[in-house]
């Protein structure tokens, strides 16, 4: 049956690999089943054909015959859960790579978003300033955690799983910051993720997108 994933038709970091249809694209190279995906722009994003695919208007969504997903947790777990690859066979082992996942878009994700947003959105109040260091260490908080339950593990929980395709996907977009190289043990992991020759193939896909000449542009 045809996957069909949305992404932006131009995602606003050119193709840094940021949005969150690479975790997607990752997650469905990783088990090796291919994709197809349809571009949509912000306009179309909020319109209703789109909302009724993702009542919040974003990228990506899912779709596999009758079936429509919305939320990136929730489709690399169903992408995990119905192809050999990402979790582990033995029950406890699951549970504890499933709680990875939880723990990155739950736990993870939170602060670093509001950092980023923070960065991008908030820069130009007068608070700026102020609040900046409270939201950095919140971020510096949650890495010096991660940092320590990871040692000099390659992966969090045994062999790679679909808790580390969330999480790097996650930590990525602490990358330009330099908070990460503060835990080198955390840009390890992030490297390694970037090194498998899936998420290579995922961020040369959505960066082919991004990069492509449009006549309308
Ligand atoms: N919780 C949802 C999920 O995990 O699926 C969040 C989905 C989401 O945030 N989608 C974003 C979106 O559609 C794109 S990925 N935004 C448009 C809107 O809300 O109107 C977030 C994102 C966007 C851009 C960058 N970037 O340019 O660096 C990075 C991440």
């Amino acid at each position: 049956m045809t996957i069909t994933i949305t992404a932006f038709e131009r995602s606003p970091d050119g193709g840094k690999g940021l949005a969150r249809d690479t975790r997607v694209r990752w997650a469905l190279e990783e088990v090796g089943q291919p994709y197809e995906v349809r571009l949509v722009s912000f306009q179309a994003m909020k319109e209703r054909a789109h909302l009724a695919l993702n009542p919040f208007g974003q990228i990506p969504t899912y779709q596999e015959g009758d079936l429509t997903l919305f939320e990136t947790g929730a489709i690399v777990f169903h992408i995990a859960e119905r192809r050999a690859g990402l979790l582990p066979d033995d029950p406890n082992a699951r549970a504890r790579a499933i709680t990875w996942m939880f723990a990155a878009v739950n736990t993870i994700e939170p602060p670093i978003l509001e950092l980023a947003n923070a960065r991008l959105l908030e820069g130009d109040k007068s608070w700026s300033k102020e609040r900046l260091p409270l939201v950095e260490d919140r971020v510096r908080n949650r890495l010096k955690q991660l940092s320590h339950r990871l040692g000099d593990a390659d992966w969090l929980d045994g062999a790679f799983s679909a808790g580390d395709l969330l999480m790097v996907s996650v930590l990525l977009r602490l990358k330009s910051s330099g908070i990460l190289d503060e835990y080198p043990n955390l840009s390890a992991y992030l490297a390694r993720g970037e090194a498998r020759p899936a998420y290579k193939r995922a961020f040369a896909a959505q960066l082919a997108v991004n990069t492509a000449k449009s006549p309308t542009r």
